[in-house]
């Protein structure tokens, strides 16, 4: 057999792909037509769909094999994929054709795709961040893996059960991945605990090795990731924790059923669930053991790919970029130094310059709560020979530091990897900083709070590590999949060009003094308004008007993105409306989404306020529907993709200084939805490229955040000074919309006028003022429109491709084929 040749195509054309989809449906799942259900005619789907990606990375493999270039491998604790069908099949240009072949099969597109389950093994602005970053690699044709955990169960289900958040365990394995290819035979096999022992080596010198006192297996799970056209086709290696020996047939065989598989449920409960917290700390061993092991079996991994090609660890820096999404992978750094001094017997500046080489690192959040540490001892105990690598480097680290700066021992103290504040930890932050040639921000803002606050040492020290890489979005999926009507109105203005350079979008400008184009981008809104009002409806039983403004806030509930300032902004035009019910009024419905972190519980709190602020509003005769509130439920990326295209406004209000980025944002101004919020974030950015006067900016910026606490600010002020306010919270705390319980949100109102952390209150007025501005200019439809198109025109620089070619051409020094 000529196991050279090039592997059976995947025949194309509609006609090709019917049948393929009906061979798949027949001898992979058994099935008649006849008895097929939606989740069938999906899996035979993806299946075909995935024969033809197959194809391609077989041939790409085969040709690029001998001359791989660097690789990208992107770490990351977190992939929030979502659907796939719809994405691959728009990539590999065969909308067309799969719409034909099941037409003839007797099925719509949609019903195909609806039946996928929404991939969530992330929680936010993280996760999503990771898949639209492996999209574009795919897209710009650069040789990456994506590298994270096989969850089995990804993000929670919520359930609002009488506006309380209940969350229940998602399953979207329970029919099968048909995307993914189990490789057995790829597997690593991950420490933990035990002990180092020293050896002598022939040279008299002594050699460190570790003895773990238990295994787990990592299994591999590919999912391939084809980028825009089709031209190239990345990994995404997803590792499964599985016990080395699956059953302790001794114990067994004594009768002790339960014991015999003890190691396995201890073993596979690494890859059982997603951490539901986001921008906070899990703390919990099992965090730690999820980190370790997803971790070492990348490098692992990527460590036998390197001596597969080119024979020698030595090049290793020269042919593998590291990328660390946030800390979560930063024993990294302490991984690689291990396998390359330990099982490789390299000397330790050698071992430390390919792996300072190869290892950058991102970081997404300043909130101190959120910043990773592990004790020292849980670190001892799980990983003894990581921690003797970190006191080895922190060593070295510190003995240059006081070279340059003797005698200052609170400049030790502050860029010391072990920190000493709460018991003695280790800091993950300072470990990935140390151990990274690189280490960006998420936004411009944020990037110079990094230099200036959680880093500052550590940048004075190393004044060129730190740069900005503003995140950007897939505008594949968060264009062209969720909005064909728009994009369709773009490709007919711009040319099809614009598919595929996103900073074509600036031809879009003058088209905003069009009015005819006006027109049709309205009634591309429109469709998806109406789209959305059935959704809602579907999901709340709420009645919405499309002819409102939507004003929409979804992201994960935060105290910081101050979901709260919204709801009594709500509360305060609800009183508005009843004092003056005969006002012009613009009807407004105002729609949440969003998860909270099972133990948070003032995130749930501000949920359930928003619901009842909602039951009281929506049935209140008095409104005549003027405002419509809604809360829907189980927010995530397919929730999302029907909520984006829909949305008038775009509520960006978190206090200033402590949104990293956002990228909900960007998705929301694309869409043509204008934005209220604060200068925070990535907003910042939109501002210089959209205009500050076609959006609506408000309250007070990250230094005067800064300086209002730094003296002592206490919200009472700014309720002494707003009339509006104190009514607003005098009705909440008072108990307006929680009769059945009046003390309910007496305390969440008690910490408005304390000291207002996060300067709910002191942005208060200014807010109601902004979303005056909003609903005043909604009543000028084409004053309004001619805005949105402007935001529309001005996001080209906010694609994801633009952020991946910035971090290949300064991080990664690999080259891009766009
Ligand atoms: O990362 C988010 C930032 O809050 C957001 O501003 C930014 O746009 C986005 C992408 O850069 N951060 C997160 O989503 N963080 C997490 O999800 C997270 C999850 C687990 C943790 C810590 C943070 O342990």
């Amino acid at each position: 057999m000529d196991t050279h040749a090039a592997p059976v195509p995947a025949a194309s054309g509609a006609a090709a792909l019917r049948d393929l989809i009906l061979r798949k449906l027949t001898y992979t799942l058994g099935k008649l037509p006849s008895e097929a259900r939606d989740r069938d005619w999906f899996v035979a789907t993806a299946m075909a769909v995935r024969d033809h990606i197959t194809e391609r990375f077989l041939k790409q493999m085969q040709e690029t094999r001998g001359r791989e270039g660097k690789h990208v491998y992107y770490l990351s604790l977190e992939f929030l994929i979502g659907r796939l069908l719809r994405e691959n099949v728009h990539n590999l240009g065969m909308a067309e054709d799969l719409r034909a072949a099941l037409a003839d099969l007797g099925v719509t597109p949609d019903q195909a795709r609806l039946a996928e389950p929404d991939a969530a093994l992330g929680n936010g602005g993280l996760g999503r961040l990771a898949a639209c970053f492996l999209e574009s690699m795919s897209s710009l044709s650069i040789p990456a893996f994506g590298y994270g955990i096989r969850y089995d169960h990804g993000l929670f289900r919520q359930i609002l059960r009488d506006g309380w958040q209940q969350e229940f365990p998602e399953d979207w394995l329970s029919f099968g991945n048909p995307w993914e290819f189990a490789r057995p035979e790829i597997r690593h096999r991950i420490g933990f605990g035990g002990e180092v022992v020293a050896e002598a080596r022939p040279d008299g010198s002594e050699k460190l090795t570790w003895q773990p006192g238990e295994w787990v297996d990592a299994v591999a799970y590919d999912t391939p990731v084809v980028g825009w056209r089709g031209k190239h086709v990345n990994l995404l290696r997803l590792w499964r924790a599985r016990a080395p020996d699956p059953l302790r047939l001794d114990a067994f065989n004594r009768g002790d059923h339960v014991g015999a598989l003890g190691e396995q449920v201890r073993a596979e409960a690494i890859s059982k669930v997603l951490y539901p917290a986001d921008d906070s700390p899990a703390g919990q061993e099992l965090r730690l053991r999820q980190e370790y092991f997803f971790t070492s079996a990348a490098l692992q991994d990527l460590v036998r790919r390197q001596l597969r090609q080119a024979g020698t660890v030595t090049t290793l820096a020269d042919r593998a970029s590291i990328q660390l999404n946030d800390t979560h992978p930063a024993i990294a750094v302490a991984e690689l130094m291990r396998i390359l001094i330990d099982e490789h017997d390299l000397p330790w500046a050698e071992a430390w310059r390919i792996t300072r080489g190869a290892i950058s690192y991102t970081n997404h959040t300043l909130l101190p709560e959120a910043l990773e540490s592990w004790p020292v001892p849980l670190m001892e105990r799980l990983l003894p020979r990581h921690m003797q690598i970190i006191y080895a480097i922190n060593a070295e680290h510190l003995d240059a530091v006081r070279a340059a700066h003797p005698g200052d021992d609170a400049l030790l103290a502050s860029v010391s990897l072990i920190g000493e504040d709460h018991g003695r930890r280790v800091r993950m932050g300072q470990l990935a900083f140390v151990g990274s040639h690189k280490v960006n921000g998420v936004s411009a803002l944020h990037t110079g709070l990094m230099r200036e606050t959680v880093f500052r040492d550590l940048h004075a020290l190393h004044p060129d590590r730190i740069v900005n890489r503003t995140n950007g979005i897939s505008f594949r999926r968060w264009l062209m999949q969720c909005n064909p009507g728009l994009t369709s109105l773009l490709t007919d203005a711009l040319g099809p060009t614009v598919l595929d350079d996103s900073m074509r979008l600036e031809a879009l400008r003058p088209f905003a003094d069009d009015a005819a184009f006006r027109g049709r981008y309205a009634a591309a809104k429109r469709a998806n308004k109406e789209a959305l009002a059935v959704l809602v409806q579907e999901q709340t039983g709420v009645r919405i008007d499309p002819a409102a403004l939507f004003d929409v806030q979804i992201k994960r509930i935060h105290e910081y993105k101050r979901q709260l300032l919204n709801v009594l902004q709500t509360v305060a035009l609800y009183e508005a409306i009843r004092a003056q019910p005969m006002r012009d009024w613009t009807p407004v419905v105002k729609i949440f989404s969003g998860k909270a972190a099972p133990g948070y519980h003032r995130a749930k709190l501000i949920i359930k306020l928003a619901c009842d602020v909602a039951r009281t509003v929506n049935r209140d005769p008095a409104v005549r529907g003027l405002l419509k509130v809604v809360f829907l439920p189980n927010y995530n990326v397919t929730a999302a993709e029907t909520i984006v295209p829909a949305a008038d406004l775009s509520e960006q209000i978190s206090t200033a200084g402590m949104e990293a980025s956002g990228t909900g944002n960007m998705k929301l101004a694309l869409n043509g939805a204008l934005t209220i919020g604060t200068l925070d974030g990535a907003t910042v950015e939109m501002a210089d490229r959209i205009g500050a006067e076609h959006m609506f900016l408000f309250g007070l910026s990250a230094s005067e955040v800064e300086e209002k606490r730094a003296a002592g600010w206490h919200g009472a002020q700014a309720v002494d000074a707003s009339d509006t306010l104190a009514e607003v919270l005098e009705a909440i705390g008072s108990g307006v919309f929680s009769p059945d319980d009046h003390g309910r949100y007496r305390e969440l109102v008690d910490s408005l006028r304390g000291n207002d952390w996060f300067m709910v209150a002191a942005d208060f007025d200014a807010y109601v003022a902004a979303q005056q501005r909003a609903a005043a200019l909604y009543r000028e439809p084409e004053a309004w429109r001619r805005a949105a198109v402007l935001n529309t025109a001005a996001m080209g620089w906010f694609s994801a491709d633009r952020a991946i070619a910035e971090y290949a051409a300064g991080i990664w020094g690999v080259p891009t084929a766009s």
